[in-house]
């Protein structure tokens, strides 16, 4: 009999589903569906209730249930052998947290499968919709956590990261604050990876060290609770929150709704979902310390594995648990493509093509000037007064500044990703940026390693059902290495690799220097 493992991702627009076959290796289903577009009675725009305040960013939590269903139904529909699954996984995206009162538990033991999911949910918020990772509505509340906590080192290297907007916990504070009723009737906090897993097991679900971490409420070394933060975030906080587990760790049987209802093997195992991010460090086949891959999309995303739980004194990166049982670093740098973008609209530049053929005719290091990329606010540093700065270089010299804003980039991921201490040995490059060689090329130069693209697009749900895959193999006696177990489903795009140029990457060594000199004028100046 085939074995069969289902993987998840509910992300910020869409869920998506992943069904693997552990013996041909292969992905045999891939479905996709859009909160916008098949559940347009909940009036999302890209996942999020539109609001008067940009700073607020809600979802409703009965949309993601009802699209539980609605994928179920269309595997079914499309004849997927949802029988032969042996255990199915997950990943949510990270921070987003949904509020549930007593009724909860009782409603997940009891899901009636002849009423919709959402039905079986009537009455068990106690919020009505949940904050989600685009929010950036608590500035204070990550302040009020950060002093209680001793400051920015502090926090992070006792959970990982410095106190965020989007992460849960000040996002807690801040119901605790404006709403203590709600809060006080709230008896279990779940995040979107926790809540959809809860659902599958017919019970409340724990979450997972990937996740966890994205609270300010996890002690990352020592993976339990932190009662400093918890104490510092609000009122009685530990008791409304689940147990913390192993991703991919089996939870039970799936509830015998999604048997009865879609036929789903009875005996399929649950298991503990993660964020997106830890899923996608296992479905881009980071596994071991040194693998690195880079996002070069709207935002520019730094991610890797890491054996030891090293954490930025700075604030800016953040240190998630892997479903490895390692450590995974994400960085977020703002001024992605967002700010590519903007150089080739200024200097009316026709296409990329045309872009890298400026940048060709500049050497590396480009004379000696720089430009800080700080279009917009920047994360990574912090830069609250955006504003782009150009040193020993001219505004007028379209080749340079072509040039300037891709070596900037790489520059500064060099240079804010040194805290991590791991000298990547190759990188896997993804997004739409991607496919730009020049950029690649000074990916490499800067990096001093190999670059290859990969294919990234289910990464999250893939990683998911490896995981779930490894939690399956480990109940069933079989405790399989992570390496043989992601071999064959994660490979980079064939011919794409890059390798560095040796003299390139000694200018950009020395040139690394002059940009964190640049760099810290202008944060000076501001
Ligand atoms: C990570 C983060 C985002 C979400 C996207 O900290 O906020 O990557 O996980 O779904």
């Amino acid at each position: 009999m085939a074995r069969l493992i289902l993987g998840l991702d509910s992300s910020t627009q869409s869920l998506s589903a992943v069904v693997i076959d552990l013996d041909t290796r292969k992905v045999i289903c891939e479905k996709s569906l859009n909160f916008d577009r098949a559940l347009p009675q909940y009036k999302t725009q890209n996942g999020v209730i539109p609001n008067r305040d940009p700073l607020v960013k809600h979802s409703p939590p009965q949309m993601w249930a009802e699209a539980l269903d609605l994928i179920f139904a269309q595997m079914k529909k499309d004849g997927v052998a949802l029988g032969k699954i042996l255990a199915v996984g997950g990943s949510g995206q990270q921070h987003g947290s949904i509020y549930c009162n007593e009724r909860f538990a009782d409603a997940l033991q009891n899901l009636d499968s002849n009423q919709p999911l959402v039905e079986n949910l009537s009455g068990v918020f106690s919020r009505k919709n949940s904050p989600i990772w685009m929010d950036s509505s608590t500035a204070q509340e990550c302040a009020e956590i950060r002093k209680k906590l001793g400051g920015v080192k502090f926090t992070a290297s006792r959970t990982g990261s410095d106190t965020f907007e989007r992460f849960t916990g000040p996002q807690i504070r801040k119901f605790y604050k404006t709403e203590p009723v709600s809060y006080a009737n709230t008896s279990n906090i779940t995040l979107v990876s926790s809540f959809m897993a809860s659902l599958l097991a017919g019970k409340i679900a724990p979450l997972d060290f990937g996740d966890g971490a994205g609270m300010n409420l996890m002690d990352i070394r020592r993976k339990n609770w932190n009662h400093d933060a918890l104490k510092a975030t609000a009122p009685g906080l530990m008791n409304k929150l689940p147990p913390l587990a192993a991703a991919g760790q089996t939870i039970g049987p799936v509830s015998s709704y999604f048997a009865k209802k879609f036929g789903l093997n009875p005996e399929a195992l649950a298991t503990v979902w993660t964020g997106d991010n830890p899923a996608s460090v296992i479905g881009l086949g980071l596994i071991k310390p040194g693998q690195v891959a880079i996002s070069l999309g709207t935002s520019d995303t730094f991610f890797g594995s890491m054996q030891k739980c090293l954490t930025d004194a700075e604030g800016e990166g953040h240190v998630f648990g892997s479903p490895t049982g390692d450590y995974m670093t994400l960085i977020c740098f703002k001024n992605g493509s967002l700010a590519r973008e903007k150089i080739r609209e200024h200097y009316k530049i026709s296409d990329w093509k045309k872009f890298g053929e400026l940048v060709a005719q500049t050497p590396p290091g480009n004379n000696g000037a720089i430009l800080l990329p700080w279009f917009e606010a920047e994360i990574v540093p912090r830069v609250n007064r955006p504003g782009i700065r150009r040193f020993d270089l001219e505004e007028k010299n379209v080749a340079a500044n072509c040039r300037a804003i891709f070596e900037a980039q790489m520059l500064s991921m060099r240079l804010h990703s040194r805290w991590m201490q791991v000298a990547p040995e190759k990188i896997f490059a993804t997004g739409g940026a991607a496919s730009d060689r020049a950029l690649l090329q000074i990916l490499a130069d800067v990096m001093n390693c190999r670059v290859l693209r990969i294919e990234a697009s289910k990464s999250a749900a893939l990683g998911a059902a490896l995981t779930a895959a490894h939690g399956w193999l480990a109940v069933t006696g079989k405790n399989p290495a992570w390496d043989k177990l992601v071999a064959g489903f994660t490979n980079p795009i064939p011919n794409s690799e890059i390798r560095p140029d040796k003299k390139a990457a000694k200018i950009y060594d020395a040139m690394l220097e002059k940009y964190a000199t640049c760099e810290q004028t202008a944060l000076e100046s501001v």
